[in-house]
C-alpha cells in the first residue's frame, strides 16, 4: 500500500510531533518562569490554563532563535501563541520577567496590587501555598488534588505535618494483585508491597534523587541479565527521558518484548508477572505499585493511556552495584511489556515527552484518520490494523517526518 509524502517537520507546525524541539533551547529563561505559572495552575487544578501555558512552553521550547523584541512579530504568529501569552512573552523580553496581565482582571474581591504580587512567577514560586502544594506532591501518590485537600481541608503545612496526619489516617493502599485471575503456576506467591503513602515519605528523599545515565545502563543491565535467566531472547529498550537525551531521569522506563510472544494472549502478561516475581525475590524490587492492568484507586496514573502490561515499581540496586560502599538509592522502575508486533509503537508512545505524545495521538486522529496508543495503529474507517517493525515505520505509517528522540522534547 503506498503511503502519502510525510509532513514536513518544522518549529512552525501547530503539532508538537512535527516540532523538533532540543532539551535546552534558546529561552530557557522564558521558559522556566512560563514553567512556573503552569505548575502552580496544575496545582490549583486550573487544567485549561495549564495545558496553554504546556501549549505555549512547547512551541517556545522549538523556536530557534533567541526571542528579542524584533522577533515578536514572528512569535505572535506562531499557533497556540495567543494575545495573552504574547503579553507575557513581551514582558519578559521587556523587563525580564512576567508579571499577570493586567488585561485579566483579578477576580472580584482581591486587590490588583495582591493579585499582581501573587502571581507573580518569582512571587508564585515563593507563596507559602505553592511552596507546601509543591512539597505535598514530591510524595508519590499525592497529586495535585489530594494536595489541595491536605491543605485547605486538614489544614496541613509541612511534610511533619504530613506525616503526623497520615500516621493516623493513612488507609492501606488497594493490593495491587487484589481480585486477580490467574492460573496457579502463574500466581504471585510472595505479591511485594504496595507503596503506602507512610512508605513514600520514607522514601520521598530516594525518589526525588535523579538517575544519572551510567545509573540507569546499570539497572537496565541488571533487570535483562535477571529477565534472560527466566526467558533468554528477550528484546529491550531503555524509553522516557533517556531515550530523549536527559542527563538525569527521575525514573527508568524499559520496553521488553520476545520474538515468540503471541499478542492477545495471557503470555505477555505472564512474562511480566515472573519478572517482577523474580526481582521483588532477588531483592531488586522493594514495591509494585502497579501491575498490568489494575489500578490503585488514588494511583498518580489514573488515565487509561493504552492496553499495554505494565509494571509500576520501585527498584534497588544490590550493594556495591557502584563501587565498594555505594549508597543503594531506591528508584522508580517501570516495566513496559508489549508483543512484538506492539514493540515500536510502545517506543514510541513510551519515549514522550508527554507534550510530543499527547500531539501524536492528535495529529492521527485530526489528519491521517488514524488511532495511535503505545499498543498499536488502527485506521479508523476499516479498522486495519499497522504492525510497524521498526520506529521510522511508525513515523511513516502516520505520516510524519522522522524525528530522532533527542528531538522530542516538546
Ligand atoms: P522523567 O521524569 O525523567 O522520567 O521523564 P520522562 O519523560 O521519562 O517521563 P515519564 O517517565 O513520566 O514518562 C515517559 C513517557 O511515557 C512520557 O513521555 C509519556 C509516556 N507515559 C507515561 N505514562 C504512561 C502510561 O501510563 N502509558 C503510556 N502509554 N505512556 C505513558
Ligand atoms: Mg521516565
Amino acid at each position: 500500500e503506498q503511503l502519502a509524502e510525510p509532513a514536513k517537520a518544522h518549529y512552525t507546525s501547530r503539532y508538537a510531533c512535527l516540532r523538533p524541539c532540543p532539551m535546552v533551547c534558546p529561552n530557557q529563561g522564558l521558559v522556566q518562569q512560563l514553567g512556573v505559572i503552569r505548575r502552580s495552575r496544575e496545582l490549583e487544578g486550573k487544567d485549561t490554563s495549564a495545558l496553554s501555558y504546556e501549549r505555549a512552553i512547547s512551541i517556545i521550547k522549538a523556536y530557534p532563535h533567541t526571542i528579542t523584541s524584533w522577533r515578536l512579530t514572528e512569535v505572535s504568529n506562531l499557533s497556540g501563541i495567543g494575545e495573552k501569552m504574547l503579553s507575557k512573552i513581551t514582558e519578559y523580553v521587556t523587563h525580564g520577567k512576567i508579571r499577570e496581565s493586567r488585561s485579566s482582571p483579578p477576580p472580584h474581591g482581591y486587590s490588583l496590587f495582591l493579585f499582581n504580587l501573587f502571581f507573580h512567577p518569582e512571587t508564585i514560586a515563593a507563596s507559602a501555598r505553592f511552596k507546601s502544594l509543591s512539597e505535598f506532591t514530591t510524595i508519590y501518590g499525592i497529586g495535585a488534588t489530594t494536595a489541595r485537600k491536605l491543605f485547605d481541608s486538614f489544614g496541613l503545612r509541612t511534610l511533619d505535618d504530613l506525616k503526623e496526619h497520615y500516621a493516623s489516617h493513612d488507609p492501606p493502599p488497594h493490593p495491587y494483585w487484589h481480585n486477580r485471575n490467574h492460573s496457579e503456576e502463574r500466581r504471585i506467591m510472595t505479591p511485594a508491597p504496595v507503596l503506602s503513602i507512610m512508605a513514600a515519605l520514607d522514601l520521598r528523599d530516594d525518589l526525588n534523587e535523579k538517575i544519572p545515565r551510567a545509573e540507569v545502563d546499570l539497572m537496565h543491565d541488571i533487570v535483562m541479565g535477571e529477565l534472560g535467566k527466566l526467558r533468554p531472547g528477550c528484546l529491550s529498550t531503555v524509553v522516557g527521558g533517556y531515550r530523549r537525551g536527559k542527563t538525569e531521569s527521575n525514573d527508568v522506563d524499559i520496553v521488553i518484548t520476545h520474538p515468540t510472544l503471541v499478542s492477545g494472549s495471557d503470555q505477555v502478561k505472564g512474562l511480566g508477572e515472573v519478572l517482577v516475581n523474580r526481582l521483588y525475590e532477588a531483592g531488586l524490587i522493594t514495591h509494585v505499585m502497579h501491575l498490568s492492568g489494575f489500578h490503585t484507586p488514588d494511583a498518580l496514573r489514573t488515565s487509561h493511556w493504552d492496553t499495554l502490561e505494565k509494571a509500576l515499581t520501585v527498584f534497588i540496586l544490590p550493594p556495591d552495584a557502584l563501587g565498594v560502599g555505594s549508597p543503594r538509592i531506591h528508584r522508580r522502575l517501570d516495566l513496559i511489556f508489549a508483543a512484538p508486533e506492539a514493540y515500536w509503537t510502545a517506543i514510541t508512545g513510551w519515549t514522550g515527552s508527554k507534550h510530543f505524545e499527547r500531539d501524536l495521538r492528535l495529529w492521527a486522529k485530526v489528519e491521517r484518520g488514524m488511532k495511535f496508543d503505545s499498543s498499536g495503529i488502527t485506521r479508523r474507517r476499516d479498522s486495519k490494523q499497522y504492525f510497524p517493525r521498526s520506529e521510522q515505520e511508525v513515523f511513516d505509517i502516520l505520516g510524519l517526518e522522522w524525528i530522532d528522540p533527542t528531538m522530542r522534547n516538546a
